[in-house]
């Protein structure tokens, strides 16, 4: 990394890092021909965001960790950008909630597959997680959609009733509700068809929002799930807080 990147006083250095990520990540074949397209959208609604965390984002958190903990078969979805922005971070939290990752890539080719699960497996040994990777055999369809991105396992996202999809298409997030899950996702723009069709939206940054859910698991803090939690006018805050940026 250069030397900017490499030094954590410096301003931009998180931007920097996740930059760095996704380059590292390229070079071994693991993203999408768009990833840095979607990397970059996520940047200008995180700048508008003030780069940190709403607290309507940390509730909502709370509120995904509550699912999770509470869930019978619960799954975190994962596609390239995810892996390779945040796969350590996502193990660690795939371990404490004792749940399976599963790759589940849009634009699915036999090598990126193959490059993410070796990345996958190569932390999951490094850090002595227990934690199972699935993807590598589908054997279910998610139904309405059509194409390699319908794969799917039946151990893992077809049977899970609660499921943590980062970063998500609109079109299979709409087919996992439609499916009768319970769908959390994590996206730095509110307006996206799939921050307003979950059944929780987490407007943050991925990464933060994955250290965030675990400090609280370390914590050992109690999630409760809210009856009163209202996932619309919490993606609404966040809308409110970038209405701020452009009035500033
Ligand atoms: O690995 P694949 O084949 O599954 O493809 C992954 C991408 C991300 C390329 C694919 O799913 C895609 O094209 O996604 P979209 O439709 O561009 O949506 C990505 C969404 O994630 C956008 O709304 C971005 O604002 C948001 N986003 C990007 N980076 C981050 C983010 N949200 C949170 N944290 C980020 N770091």
């Amino acid at each position: 990394m250069g030397e900017i990147a490499a030094d954590p006083t410096h301003p931009r250095y998180q931007s920097l890092l996740m930059r760095h990520r996704l380059e590292e990540a390229e070079k071994k074949g693991m993203l999408a021909g768009s990833a840095l397209i979607a990397h970059g959208r996520g940047e200008a609604f995180d700048y508008m965001i003030g780069e940190q965390t709403l607290p309507s984002a940390l509730q909502a958190t709370h509120q995904a960790l509550a699912y999770l903990s509470q869930a019978k078969n619960p799954v975190i979805s994962l596609n390239g950008n995810v892996v390779a922005l945040a796969g350590r971070e996502i193990l660690h939290l795939a371990h404490h909630l004792q749940c399976p990752v599963e790759i589940n890539i849009f634009y699915r080719t036999p090598e990126r597959m193959e490059a993410l699960l070796s990345h996958l497996h190569e932390i999951k040994q490094q850090e002595g997680l227990d934690v199972d990777i699935l993807g590598a055999e589908p054997n279910a369809r998610i139904p309405g959609l059509e194409g390699p991105r319908a794969k799917c396992t039946k151990e893992g996202i077809f049977e899970a009733d609660v499921l943590l999809v980062p970063l998500e298409d609109g079109d299979r997030c709409e087919a996992l509700v439609a499916m009768g899950k319970t769908v959390l996702v994590i996206d730095l723009n509110p307006l996206s068809r799939t921050a307003q069709m979950a059944s929780v939206t987490i407007v943050d940054e991925l990464t933060r929002v994955v250290n965030n859910m675990n400090r609280i698991l370390e914590s050992e803090e109690q999630t409760m799930l809210l009856s009163t939690y209202d996932n619309q006018a919490t993606v609404q805050q966040a809308l409110d807080h970038i209405s701020t940026f452009f009035a500033s």
